[in-house]
């Protein structure tokens, strides 16, 4: 999955894609290099980033839908948790929902997304972006993940969402610290136990710059890497990045590596 950021504040590429027909250039050459989903996104949740109102995020994100629409052919993922924002992203062309909050923010988001019969990610989060880190607390990180995100599937089956549209993500990042996304990585394993398809998103996060000194985002990209290495390796099926060209040669070695297990 190729990340699409139309903000000016993303913590890694705010900026880059505002233009459509840039944003258009940048989604070809994603599917080009081996892309399967083209996510975009127009607010930023990066801790402690304002939030975006609907009609200014919907302002931002249609002509850009329209724009990739246009010119690719691999499914689009609309990534916000605002039923108003998918359901106009759905009616572009969108094919899936990407909601960073698991069903916690819009309780119109599940019914919609029921209703229109397309996949949703429920992702991992406690809080919003703007406290997240006053909930990053956890005896057993990997334990309490699960639980919370088996309540999240409980939400998306209570609107009617169909078991075979839910893919789960555990949230790197999101209300943990360096070392609870760690963990969560090492355990990805147990996650895959919950019997849904797992999305992880380590890229160019700052839970990486705790063992590495690339503290520039634009420059964690070989600590991603590793990251999505450990992803794929722990059971992931897809897995959320900035640059597809570098990282699709990772994803399949470690493919390859994980297919050899046991030969
Ligand atoms: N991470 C971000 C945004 N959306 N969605 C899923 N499913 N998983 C993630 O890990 C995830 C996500 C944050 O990264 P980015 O979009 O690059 O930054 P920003 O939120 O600053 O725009």
């Amino acid at each position: 999955m190729g990340v699409i950021n139309v903000t000016p504040d993303s913590f890694s590429d705010g900026g880059v894609a505002l233009d459509p027909e840039h944003a258009a250039d940048i989604a070809v050459a994603m599917e080009a290099a081996g892309a399967d989903i083209i996510d975009i996104g127009a607010e930023s949740t990066r801790p402690g980033a304002t939030p975006v109102g609907t009609a200014d995020e919907i302002a931002r994100v249609r002509p850009v839908l329209q724009a990739v629409a246009k010119r690719v052919g691999v499914p689009i993922s609309i990534d916000s948790y605002k039923s108003e924002v998918a359901e106009l992203a759905i009616g572009e062309g969108a094919a899936i929902v990407n909601d960073i909050s698991g069903l916690q923010y819009d309780p119109r988001l599940g019914p919609l997304t029921a209703a229109r019969g397309v996949p949703i990610v429920l992702m991992h989060t406690r809080g919003r972006p703007q406290d997240m880190y006053a909930h990053a607390e956890y005896e057993d990180v990997v334990g309490e993940v699960m639980a919370d995100l088996q309540a999240a599937v409980t939400r998306a089956l209570t609107a009617g969402i169909s078991p075979g549209s839910v893919l789960l993500d555990p949230g790197l990042g999101f209300a943990k610290r360096a070392q609870h996304s760690l963990a969560v990585l090492a355990g990805l394993d147990r996650l895959t136990a919950l019997g849904y398809p797992l999305l992880v998103g380590p890229s160019r996060k700052s839970f990486m710059t705790a063992s590495t000194d690339a503290v520039d985002p634009a420059a964690r990209d070989w600590p991603t890497a590793a990251a999505v290495t450990a992803a794929v390796l722990g059971g992931a099926h897809i897995v959320r990045v900035h640059r597809v060209a570098a990282m699709m040669h990772v994803v399949r070695v470690a493919d390859a590596i994980r297919d050899a297990a046991g030969v």
